[in-house]
């Protein structure tokens, strides 16, 4: 080095943020702490967004939620063991639903974590968080922070998309290097979800089998609603003329007033078709496993169109699986299936839409109830026709009558505008959901949670309020865990599935600068959801709603395992 020349140099926090940058991660969802305190603030300075969470669990559910909605992986960022852990059922919440997400946290001293010598927040991450991602790195040296970035990018994209989780030890951040071969280590990650395209063979034996059925039905998941293949999907299941039945978050992905939808049909459907074509849902707890009373007794054949080879057979029989993209299988279909394809046979149809048209009649003058307290279907005909006249908005649903009954009633028109509990159930997505959908996609939020769920990620209204986002939470307020009429016949102390009676949620807000509403009818809650869509304003509505109105568990309870005993 010539004297008088100052070598250029960066460091670990430099080279994670311009890695990030690299990779068009602009939005980082995390809490502050030792050792990432300045990490968050440097990135700040260096144009990304980073939104401060009140709590970890709701950063990561916010960043599963964006990999979601834009095929990018979501980062959550948080500090160690504790940090790190409550991030954790984010990062497993996200693995399980294919979402993709990245999970960095910071790390205490490698050797003293390894001999156990108590160090602050010593745990060993990375083995801890392996069993609960599709992959596990850490990080040890400056120089290889590019490669171990690009790696947990590629594994959360590609195939069956996921969870990863990134491991930075303390140490790292201040590792000073050559500015230049800092710039070179970094790599931009080139495809990382590549096209997988179905091999003909399998696209013709699909074909061959819903051809042949009599009774067919398509069932659209969220793993076609994260494929945003939206208009090759409406392509091949109208010209297929196939009735279709969407899974919760799959709903919109065609429009619930589609004339093929079979939303209202469920139970028909199921049981009555004798081709199911699985578009990007599994055949989990969800679709009762692919048998039993659901199914009905006539044989089904299943075709299942998904990017992972090893969800085939998972449950039953898989007689035409169909391994690839979703946008490459369904243009695969769209092309091999000609001029002169067939529609579905018309008395089919006809029996699924007699059923659904029953369905929806029957449900009709329920949604009309402008009883005080309100019951859920009285709350949501309202909820319902505000959607419909304003279907961009972001709908988040979470509770167990709140969610169930919502799900049915609330008509989705877009795809991916319904986010809800998911594949493990979980209550507590709603407030990281809310803010993430509302960041990522700049569009207009309504989250309709139960009183209970919303307990679970509350303390977020402050964060929502910090950022000005337009979110509208609406709490359907029962007093309780399904119904707030539980009594405790022994003792003094509350049942255990209630709460306060009479609880104004709609004050938390006014505590953080947001609009506070107490809603006691179906009029009043219109008024102020659509006031709150208007004006942008973070808004929380307190929904009182009649607490012997919902049924335990929504409509799972037969999940709930029965005792035996007689009680004496
Ligand atoms: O065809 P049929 O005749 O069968 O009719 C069907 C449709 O055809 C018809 N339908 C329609 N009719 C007319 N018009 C229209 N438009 C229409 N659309 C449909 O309606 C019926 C029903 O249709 P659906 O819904 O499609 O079908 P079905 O049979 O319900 O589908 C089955 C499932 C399994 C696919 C579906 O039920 C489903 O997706 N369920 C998801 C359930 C779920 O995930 N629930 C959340 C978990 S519950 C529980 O675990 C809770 N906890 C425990 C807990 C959790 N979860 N997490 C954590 C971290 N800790 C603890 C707690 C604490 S819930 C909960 C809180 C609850 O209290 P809250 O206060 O929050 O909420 P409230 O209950 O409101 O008080
Ligand atoms: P739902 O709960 O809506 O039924 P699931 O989460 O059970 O949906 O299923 C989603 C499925 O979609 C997963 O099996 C996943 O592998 C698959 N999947 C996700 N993304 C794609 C994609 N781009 N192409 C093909 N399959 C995908
Ligand atoms: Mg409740």
């Amino acid at each position: 080095e010539a004297p008088g020349t100052e070598q250029e140099l960066t460091d670990g926090f430099h080279l994670v943020i311009d890695a990030l940058k690299l990779n068009g991660i602009d939005t980082v969802y995390g809490v502050p702490g030792i050792p990432i305190t300045d990490l968050g603030r440097m990135a700040q300075a260096e144009g990304i967004r980073v939104l401060s969470f009140r709590h970890e669990q709701n950063a990561g559910y916010a960043a599963s939620i964006a990999g979601f909605l834009t095929k990018r992986p979501g980062v959550c960022l948080t500090v160690s063991a504790p940090g790190f852990l409550n991030g954790l059922t984010a990062l497993a919440h996200a693995t399980t639903n294919c979402f993709p997400m990245i999970l960095i946290s910071g790390s205490s001293e490698r050797e003293i974590v390894d001999l156990q010598q108590g160090d602050y927040e010593e745990m060993d991450q990375l083995a801890i968080a392996k069993p609960l991602c599709k992959a596990a790195f850490r990080v040890l040296h400056a120089q290889d922070i590019g490669i171990g970035l690009a790696r947990a990018i590629r594994a959360a994209v590609s195939g069956r998309p996921g969870g990863v989780y990134l491991d930075l030890p303390a140490k790292l951040f201040g590792q000073v290097m050559d500015a230049a071969a800092g710039e070179k280590s970094l790599v931009k990650v080139i495809d990382a979800a590549p096209e997988q395209i179905p091999s003909p063979s399998s696209v013709k034996r699909a074909l061959d089998v819903l051809k042949s059925a009599k009774r067919p039905l398509i069932i659209l998941g969220k793993g076609a609603a994260y494929a945003q293949a939206d208009e090759a999907i409406k392509n091949f299941v109208e010209k297929s003329g196939v009735p279709f039945l969407p899974m919760s978050m799959a709903k919109g992905l065609l429009p619930d007033l589609h004339p093929q939808c079979a939303g209202a049909a469920r139970s028909t459907v199921l049981k009555e078709a004798d081709v199911v074509m699985l578009i990007g849902a599994r055949l989990n707890w969800l679709l009762s496993h692919g048998k039993g009373k659901t199914w009905g007794e006539a044989p089904k054949k299943f075709i299942q169109v998904d990017i992972e080879p090893k969800e085939m057979d998972s449950n039953v029989e898989i007689v035409a699986p169909v391994v690839g993209d979703i946008g490459s299988c369904v243009s695969a279909f769209l092309d091999a299936m000609g001029a002169n394809w067939s529609a579905a046979p018309s008395d089919w149809l006809a029996t699924v839409a007699k059923k659904r048209d029953d369905n929806v009649a029957k449900m009709a003058p329920k949604l009309m109830s402008n009883a005080s307290p309100m019951d859920y279907h009285g709350a949501l005909g309202a909820l319902r026709a505000i959607i419909a006249e304003r279907p961009d908005t972001i709908f988040v649903n979470e509770g167990a009558n709140t969610l169930d009954l919502a799900r049915g009633v609330v008509d989705m028109h877009k795809p991916r505008k319904r986010l809800d509990v998911g594949t493990w159930g979980v209550m507590g997505i709603g407030m990281g959901y809310s803010i993430a959908a509302a960041v990522e996609t700049g569009l207009p939020v309504l989250a309709v949670e139960g009183d209970s769920a919303f307990g679970f990620s509350g303390m977020e209204v402050e964060t929502i309020c910090r950022y000005k986002l337009p979110i509208c939470v609406v709490i359907f307020n029962n007093d309780g865990i399904y119904r707030g009429t539980d009594v405790n016949s022994a003792g003094d102390d509350p049942a255990t599935t209630v709460f306060v009676k009479g609880s104004r949620y709609d004050k938390m807000m006014e505590a953080f600068g947001g609009v506070g509403v107490n809603a006691t009818s179906p009029d009043e809650l219109k008024r102020a959801v659509n006031a709150a869509l208007d004006s942008g304003k973070p808004t929380l509505i307190n929904a009182v709603i009649d607490p012997a109105a919902g049924s335990e568990s929504g409509r799972i309870g037969n999940l709930n395992p029965q005792s035996v005993l007689k009680k004496k």
